[in-house]
């Protein structure tokens, strides 16, 4: 019964009341019982777990009060803090599991073994001006100093304090403080490495937004990801983010097709009141606002102070190029090696909290994130936050080997002896092959691009990002033969190979292409195709595995902080880099590449006109264009992969 239906129905009763025999009204009168079986005050939910729960409201130097929901394991005294703070709830972060980090996987492991297991007094804390907390929001706010923060306070700060709150406060703790989360939480476990808390013993960013223009959340190489308005919605419009975005839509590629320009779907859902939408809106180039908060470029200029483990998954959906561009950012000052420690595993964003023995249809053999979180994750974090600081055998890097599928422990990534670029051409009749084309003519492979048909970048129908039953987790695994067969995608392919090729490191397009049009954008793949007739598992027949993939807006071909037109029909030389890899392409398997120029709707459609602003595409700008891929001759299109053997 809905809470309209019960007021009238309570109302129906007091007005028939006076109308009612005298005996029924005494009847009326009488107390309301009290008998009842519950407590006065029920156990604490904790309790099931041996979590003493304590909930504060810590301020901060500006007097804003942060919630902040403390669970310490019963009894327990000279115990390290592990915190994490989120814009996701503190409140229900703990309550989903004893320690908050992660929810019950499908086995009923929960995931957090480490930490529950680790005893550790676990603090979770709302940021300013989501859930219980105070003071303003702003979405991933720029750190204190630069030009896109105008006030003296940020999450830096806030960890700050918080921390000097907790170890002055909490007197079960031993005064040694970790910070851990994933994603946004994982941008927040980096933000406290500007100026820490001498507390501060380590940290273990999973999975961070690191830059929200290059190649995590909000745009790819400078191609918007349309379906994270719903999400700017929702974490903007009320401090509960509670704001539903309904499109009525079963399938979000008809929805987004049928509106046109990022900007038409945010005027009509009113993202665009938003003020995080509107900053995307006026900076679509990697300008000084996204310059100066990426978070690899604002550490790099900052000393190393605290032992931080880097966490990436290879086949991240959300936020693949944060965790490595930090590693390379900080590895340079950590001249012991002892300080910036990377971990890479087969998993979506955050898998490692989970399940990890499959990803899609790929099956890795053992539950690789169960294993990273016993073998890893434990004894780092009990090194650094336990009184006694047991020994850890916890190497640099810890990376697996997709296709191998085993775990590699390593001094540096990439190792010193591997990593030789070697050209892989693209050639005519959709060849793939280490050595170029005969003959110096420049020949060309052509398609049409369209976007009124728009290549989808999952399997449709699309339900919304994580609605039930959505394979959003999965995508990046997704089988490319999905869309191999459309004429606006082109395909190139080795024969067989004869002996394993194994790459480790940053694959890097070299591509040269014209278009009819004045704007494009480029999307390439990097494939492991699988046999035929596999004896382990003929159901993987075929199948086309991308091990790296990514897209390029065209405009920024010159230079990423200024869009420009693309002169039409002219070869021009694209060039960037793909995703990390750690793969081995097995013999007997083909290397493939697929390019394309749309990934819709994750990505909005390039009109293929040029315009100022994408976001305000017009329904006329959007025109077909002929693609013309160079394939042979000295401007011939290659990856640059890095071959170890
Ligand atoms: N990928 C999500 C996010 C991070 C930062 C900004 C916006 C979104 C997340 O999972 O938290």
């Amino acid at each position: 019964m809905t809470r309209q239906l019960l007021l009238a129905s309570a109302t129906a009763l007091i007005l028939s009341a006076g109308t009612i025999p005298a005996t029924v009204g005494a009847q009326q009168r009488i107390k309301p019982t009290t008998w009842t079986e519950r407590p006065a005050t029920p156990p604490a939910k904790e309790d099931a777990y041996g979590y003493t729960r304590r909930v504060v409201d810590i301020p901060m130097r500006d007097g804003i009060k942060l919630h902040t929901v403390i669970a310490i394991p019963k009894g327990g005294h000279d115990l390290g803090i592990l915190m994490t703070r989120t814009p996701y709830d503190a409140e229900a972060a703990l309550g989903t599991s004893p320690s908050g980090y992660a929810a019950p996987t499908a086995d009923g492991t929960t995931g957090d073994d480490p930490i529950t297991e680790g005893g550790y007094i676990r603090v979770f804390q709302d940021v300013r001006g989501m859930h219980g907390s105070q003071g303003g929001y702003v979405m991933n706010p720029a750190p204190v100093g630069t030009p896109f923060n105008p006030s003296k306070v940020d999450d830096s700060t806030d960890t700050y304090d918080t921390i000097d709150w907790l170890v002055k406060n909490v007197k079960e703790s031993n005064g040694r403080v970790g910070i851990t989360g994933i994603s946004y939480d994982g941008f927040l476990s980096l933000m406290p490495l500007i100026n820490p808390h001498p507390a501060l013993k380590v940290a273990v960013p999973m999975n961070p937004m690191v830059d929200g223009w290059r190649g995590d959340d909000w745009f790819h190489n400078g191609a918007f990801r349309e379906t994270m308005l719903p999400y700017i919605l929702g974490q903007e419009a009320t401090a509960a983010a509670d704001t539903p975005f309904r499109t009525g839509y079963a399938d979000d590629y008809e929805y987004y097709l049928k509106m046109g320009s990022a900007g038409a779907v945010a005027k009509a859902k009113g993202v665009d009141r938003m003020g995080f939408y509107q900053k995307l809106v006026e900076h679509p180039s990697y300008d000084s606002y996204w310059q100066s908060q990426a978070m690899d470029q604002v550490l790099a200029k900052q000393p190393l102070k605290v032992p931080v483990m880097l966490v990436d998954g290879l086949w991240d959906q959300e936020d693949i190029y944060g965790a490595p561009a930090v590693y390379r950012a900080l590895k340079p000052k950590d001249t012991n090696n002892d300080m910036v420690f990377l971990s890479a595993g087969p998993w979506y964003h955050g898998q490692e909290a989970g399940d990890g023995n499959a990803l899609g249809a790929i099956k890795w053999d053992s539950d690789t994130a169960k294993w990273w979180r016993r073998h890893v994750l434990a004894p780092f974090l009990a090194h650094y936050l336990k009184s006694d600081q047991p020994a850890m055998d916890v190497a640099p890097v810890t990376i697996f080997q997709t296709g191998v599928n085993e775990w590699q422990r390593l001094q540096s990534w990439p190792t010193a002896a591997d990593a030789k670029a070697r050209p892989l051409y693209l050639k005519p009749g959709g060849a793939l092959d280490f050595t170029p084309a005969d003959g110096a003519g420049a020949q060309t492979v052509d398609y049409v691009s369209d976007p009124s048909a728009p290549v989808s970048f999952r399997v449709r129908p699309l339900k919304p990002t994580y609605a039930p039953g959505s394979t959003w987790r999965q995508w990046l695994v997704d089988d490319q033969r999905a869309v191999s067969g459309r004429p606006d995608v082109v395909t190139f392919e080795t024969e067989p190979l004869t002996q394993a090729v194994t790459v480790a490191g940053v694959p890097e397009v070299h591509l040269t292409a014209s278009t009819s049009g004045t704007d494009s954008d480029w999307v390439v793949k990097l494939i492991d195709v699988y046999p035929e007739g596999l004896k382990a598992d003929q159901t993987m027949g075929g199948y086309q595995l991308a091990v790296s993939m990514d897209i390029f807006r065209g405009r920024y071909r010159e230079g990423l902080s200024q869009a420009k037109p693309i002169a039409a029909n002219t070869p021009l030389p694209y060039r960037f880099a793909l995703p990390m890899v750690n793969h081995v392409f097995q013999p007997g398997h083909r290397i493939m590449v697929q390019v394309q120029s749309s990934w819709f709707p994750l990505y909005d459609r390039n009109p293929q006109t040029f315009v100022p602003n994408i976001f305000n595409a017009k329904p006329s700008d959007f025109i077909k264009a002929t693609q013309r891929i160079t394939v042979a001759g000295p401007d011939a299109s290659y990856i640059a992969l890095p071959v170890v053997k």
